[in-house]
């Protein structure tokens, strides 16, 4: 049977995300990891932080730490808000990792020997005071075109004019503020992309068929324009260093490998570290998912639109020009951007949500049933706080919680803790159970297709089809004149229930387990429910004791939405 490799891009270690990040890749893979374990197959889902390059450093010199120092705390950081998210990652890793210095090494070794890296001399910017090259970013100055005065030597923040640092009026040193620079030639590795452009182009005319078009348009127009070769290395402290068997001189000099090198092959570091944090007496096989997999591994990565060149061409590229047989993607699922009422999420102008403060004001499941359900797939999707408000009350709290709620409740008051018999099924469970299976299907083929936004669909009109057979049958009618109906009814519903709690978990896990946990049933719930079980509606029989749960979803006050408008910002 297929396995699934399931991987979402690669977070920056320098901060928390906002709701933006988490939908453009690491959300929407859970989703899609959590529904195949539950229909049955092999899933490994990896992620790791992205530890290397100079916004790194930058950040541990702002936070006065070391660079490893501050990638450690900002790991376990973000991944104390994945875990609140409820991401399902099976191993979450570090590119900073011993795995990944090892692999990174290897395919530059690999990758030399096959003739795709050179040695190329380049002039850069020394700083004698500091004793270093500085990285493009690190050289600050003058803007030559609108006078910016903190200008940074890749681009000026305040035009976004692309600079080169020897653009700059009175460059300066970042680090130390000295004006004291040079530009002395130095040597670094180039990867020969060029060469292998031909390789990519046939690849992806193999397999990138069914990708999502925004996936092909972007691969194919940084084909269209043509691969360039491309320095991999850097003169940075923190990074993989290049290795001294291969480059002896450049090892000298502590030249390091760019961070955009390293950080697609940690994904396969990443199942490295996955294998080597097994528990006593488990033996995980890293390798298996990786080399020489094809016929055996489905591998599905999930990013935001910037990332796609890199795993749809670069990373690609890379790995054909190692010659060895490591696994590459089967599917790249790309999402455009989700704004914040039409602009940019932004950190420093304090617009927007983050991912911690979100938690910090809703459960989870609010977070990702909205954010899922209005993915930016075929174009970019704004948040706003009346259409997060309007989705949360309308669809979780009227929809979905207030059907179990009302359903358990009114049971419990009319026929005590477990579920009533009543009498057999009729017409009406009959075209509820086609119903169902009917939009079961559709469900199952959205989530196999990863359509999210119409998954959610699928998931909603499956709770609605639960409110019109209640409005139908109106139970608490029946009772008066008919009890065996009404608690026929309500059984139908209990089942309904325990339905949306195994099929509903990719979205909102929380609440999931909350309606499977109502009952107390013999055995293990399944992990699936199939078309002709979902038709029977019989997984719960009568006499079942159950529970009735908290409310599960509160709704938002035209207060609270209020507030949060006023203090996250929004027009
Ligand atoms: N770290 C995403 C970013 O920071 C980048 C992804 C790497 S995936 C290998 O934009
Ligand atoms: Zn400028």
């Amino acid at each position: 049977m297929t396995r699934h490799l399931v991987t979402s891009a690669l977070p920056y270690i320098n901060g928390i995300k906002h709701l933006g990040n988490m939908v453009g890749s690491m959300l929407p893979a859970d989703v899609y990891s959590r529904y195949l374990r539950r229909r049955g197959h092999d899933v490994l889902y990896i992620c790791a932080t992205d530890e290397h390059g100079t916004p790194a450093e930058l950040a541990a010199k702002e936070a006065g730490l070391t660079v490893a120092e501050f990638c450690a705390r900002a790991h376990d950081a973000q991944k104390a808000v994945y875990d609140g998210f409820e991401l399902s990652f099976d191993h979450f890793g570090r590119s900073s990792s011993r795995q990944n210095a090892g692999l990174t090494q290897h395919f530059a070794r690999r990758l030399h020997e096959n003739g795709f890296i050179e040695e190329r001399a380049v002039r850069q910017v020394y700083s004698p005071v500091d004793g270093r090259f500085l990285p493009d970013r690190y050289v600050e100055g003058t803007c030559p075109h609108c006078g910016y005065d903190k200008a940074r030597g890749d681009q000026c923040e305040n035009c976004t004019r692309v600079l080169d640092p020897t653009d700059l009026i009175e460059p300066r040193s970042a680090i130390s503020g000295s004006t004291d620079l040079e530009v002395r030639e130095t040597k670094h590795l180039f990867l020969l992309q060029s060469r292998l452009q031909h390789e990519v182009e046939a690849w992806i005319d193999a397999v990138g068929d069914d990708w999502p078009v925004l996936s092909t348009s972007i691969a194919r127009k940084w084909l269209t324009e043509g691969l360039q070769d491309r320095a991999i290395t850097r003169d940075l402290d923190w990074g993989v260093p290049v290795p001294a068997d291969t480059w002896p001189e450049l090892a000298a000099e502590g030249k390091v490998f760019y961070v955009w090198f390293d950080a697609p092959i940690e994904y396969i570091a990443a199942t490295e570290e996955w294998a080597d944090a097994a528990p006593e007496g488990e033996t995980r096989d890293w390798r298996s998912w990786w080399y020489d997999a094809d016929d055996t591994v489905r591998y599905t990565q999930f990013m935001a639109k910037d990332n796609i060149p890199f795993h749809t061409v670069m990373f690609p590229a890379t790995e054909l020009g190692v010659r060895e047989p490591w696994k590459r993607v089967d599917l790249v699922k790309g999402f455009n951007w989700l704004t914040y009422y039409g602009g940019k999420f932004s950190t420093s102008q304090k617009r927007g949500v983050f991912t911690d403060t979100a938690l910090s004001l809703l459960p989870a499941d609010y977070w990702r049933y909205f954010l899922v359900a209005n993915a930016p797939e075929s174009d970019d999707s704004s948040f706003t706080w009346e259409h997060f408000t309007t989705t949360v009350n309308k669809d979780l709290a009227d929809t979905l919680g207030n059907f179990v709620n009302r359903v358990l409740s009114f049971s419990r008051k009319r026929f005590g803790d477990e579920v009533p018999a009543g009498r057999a099924a009729g017409e009406a469970e009959t075209r509820l159970g086609d119903e169902i299976a009917r939009l079961l299907a559709a469900y199952e083929e959205q989530m196999d297709a990863l359509q999210f936004r119409k998954a959610a669909a699928a998931l909603r009109a499956l709770w609605s089809a639960g409110n019109s057979y209640l409005e139908e049958k109106a139970p608490w009618l029946e009772i008066r004149t008919d009890p065996e109906g009404a608690a026929l009814t309500l059984r139908t519903a209990m089942n309904l229930i325990h339905l949306y709690g195994v099929v509903s978990e990719p979205f909102v896990p929380a609440t999931a387990a909350a309606m499977r946990g109502a009952f107390a049933l013999a055995g293990s719930a399944p992990a699936w429910v199939d078309a002709d079980r979902a038709r029977s509606l019989d997984t719960v029989p009568a006499g079942t004791p159950f529970t009735v749960p908290p409310v599960l979803f509160a709704k938002i006050t035209e207060e609270d939405m209020e507030s949060y408008r006023a203090r996250f910002g929004g027009v």
